[in-house]
């Protein structure tokens, strides 16, 4: 994300290789190969994640030539400049690339986009350490922490995660991982802690250890955005998967040493066209609890793949016509039902992992951003699963009871008002009553400043605004955006990070659910661009 300018340095093979001569086009501004250089870094680290690394497209518009040279430099220099509602940030008028920078990227993309390297099992295998032996790990849990109340958080600058107790709320260890540290998840014991980077690298930390720490690790492509493991009973801990946003592949890995088993390329034909895609990306990975398959959802492509973990020699992989640029999402509440955005085609795909097919696709707003959504039952209308909006400030709700509510099974049954657009997170507990939503991406201080939360009995009261950032104190400086809420294990209060530049203070806000007050202020030298926060009962079990 925008916000925060990174120091370090991803290693040279991580980055594009230098395929295109700048300036060889007549008409297209020339570049020197350091400014080239300087170009493809800043790609690979603001842009790619929206714009795709060969510039076809997904939540952002493509930025193939074509395209880009009937722009001209002039438009393309004012867009990254300014940002635009429709969500491209104000790279330039933020501060966050510099005027030299901007004019460098104004003309980086006006160049072919350079081709990176593939990423097989030789540079797997190269990359895969395992730091403690599976016979040298304990074989019970070896310190008095409440593991299932600690708090895995991303500390997406420093590329590292801390670990906060959810007790007292001390950060008790932090721990070094991949580069712009993206997600935590949990295996199904609720042993190993799995988090992987931007840079595709995974680090298993067992947390039965006396001081947790990375048991493995190994590095699965260039650009990585979602791990997960084995959750079928019988299957637990038995494998880890891995999606890779380049190359465009997964892997499925051994559940306690991260050995790389089976790699499956992602590219094909879209869906709905049936046109080749030469990049359709992983985004997110869920595992099923009614079937040894893992859920894998490939954004440029439209498909949800079933992929089945139990002969990885004859892998049975079921392809499921969904939706184009799936992104994030969750379960229902009863584990059964898989619901996912399909971002900018402002809808959410439902897949029914029991019956292993679609269960619907439902219009909702403009790019649904669920994180794994919020479940809740609503009054009048039953069990339903929420998400917020990146293009707009609503919140719809889907019904996910087809046996009693059949009316509003697969349908968006409301759409209420929010807190604002640009919003990335939604989030409520099977205890509470509150369903919370953050706005980090807006482009008004205020909003992105706060937190709303509306009553699930009473969603008509509209949406209370609460002042996070102020209550955090941090000073004026920096964007201090609040983002993503996660409860703690018993339901009774919930945490917001306050995001700030790398340089500057940050925060995590824990408010009391029940009644809506500040509890704590987590401030901490340590704490460096908070973003994530993945409470191991909650994460491991799926409660959101
Ligand atoms: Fe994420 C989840 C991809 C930017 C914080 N993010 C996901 C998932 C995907 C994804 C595919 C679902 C994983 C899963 O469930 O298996 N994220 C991307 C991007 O492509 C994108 C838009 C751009 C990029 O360049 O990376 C992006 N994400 C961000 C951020 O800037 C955020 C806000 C801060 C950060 O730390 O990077 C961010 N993404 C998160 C979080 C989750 C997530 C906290 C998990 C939410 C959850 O509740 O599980």
């Amino acid at each position: 994300h925008p916000d925060s300018e990174s120091t370090y340095e991803p290693s040279l093979e991580s980055l594009p290789t230098d395929g295109s001569q700048p300036g060889a086009h007549e008409g297209v501004p020339t570049m020197t190969a350091d400014e080239f250089n300087q170009g493809r870094k800043i790609f690979f680290e603001r842009c790619a994640g929206c714009h795709g690394v060969l510039r076809n497209g997904a939540t952002g518009p493509a930025l193939t030539t074509d395209r880009t040279r009937d722009l001209g430099y002039e438009y393309l220099h004012d867009f990254i400049t300014y940002g635009s509602p429709g969500g491209m940030p104000n790279w330039g008028t933020s501060g966050e690339l510099s005027e030299e920078q901007v004019d460098i990227m104004a003309r980086y993309v006006l160049q072919d986009p350079p081709q990176p390297p593939e990423w097989g099992m030789e540079a797997m295998k190269e990359s895969w350490k395992v730091v403690v032996p599976v016979d040298q790990r304990p074989t019970k849990k070896m310190n008095d922490l409440d593991i299932e109340n600690l708090f895995s958080v991303t500390l997406r600058d420093a590329g590292q995660i801390a670990l906060i107790d959810g007790h007292d709320y001390k950060i008790k260890y932090v721990i070094d991982t991949g580069y712009a540290v993206h997600i935590s998840r949990v295996s199904a014991s609720g042993r190993y802690l799995l988090v992987i980077g931007r840079d595709a690298k995974i680090d298993m930390i067992d947390l039965w250890m006396k001081d947790p720490q990375v048991v493995a690790s190994l590095k699965v492509g260039l650009e990585a955005r979602s791990v997960e493991t084995s959750k079928m009973k019988g299957w637990e801990d038995k494998y880890a998967i891995a999606g890779s946003y380049w190359p465009p592949q997964y892997t499925i890995m051994d559940g306690e040493t991260l050995e790389p088993l089976k790699i499956v390329s992602t590219r094909g034909m879209t869906y709905d066209e049936q046109e080749y895609h030469p990049e359709p990306r992983v985004a997110s990975i869920v595992a099923s609890h009614y079937n040894p398959e893992f859920v894998v959802n490939v954004k440029e492509t439209g498909q949800v793949l079933l992929v089945n973990y139990q002969d990885l020699d004859a892998l049975q992989v079921t392809s499921i016509n969904a939706e184009r640029f799936l992104h994030d999402g969750g379960f229902d509440a009863t584990g059964r039902y898989f619901l996912v955005a399909a971002n900018a085609r402002d809808r959410v795909a439902v897949i029914d992992t029991k019956e292993r097919k679609l269960s619907g696709i439902v219009d909702v707003g403009i790019k649904p951003h669920p994180g794994r959504g919020a479940n809740f039952i609503h009054p009048e209308l039953g069990p339903v699963w929420a998400t917020s909006h990146l293009g707009d400030d609503t919140i719809a709700l889907i019904g996910t009871d087809p046996e009693k509510h059949p009316e509003n099974a697969w349908k968006m049954a409301a759409s209420i008002d929010g807190l604002g657009g640009g919003s990335l997170f939604i989030k409520t507990h099977p205890k509470s009553t509150n369903l919370w939503v953050d706005a980090p991406l807006n482009s008004d201080a205020e909003i992105y400043h706060s937190v709303g939360v509306l009553d699930i009995n009473n969603l008509d009261a509209g949406v209370e605004t609460l002042p996070i950032a102020k209550w955090a104190d941090l000073g004026d400086e920096g964007a201090q955006r609040v983002v993503q809420g996660e409860y703690n294990k018993q339901g009774t209060e919930i945490w917001f990070s306050v995001w700030n530049g790398k340089a500057e203070k940050s925060a995590i806000v824990i408010v009391d659910d029940k009644t809506r007050k500040l509890k704590k202020v987590i401030k901490d030298d340590r704490l460096v661009t908070p973003t994530g926060k993945f409470n191991i009962y909650n994460t491991q079990h799926d409660i959101y």
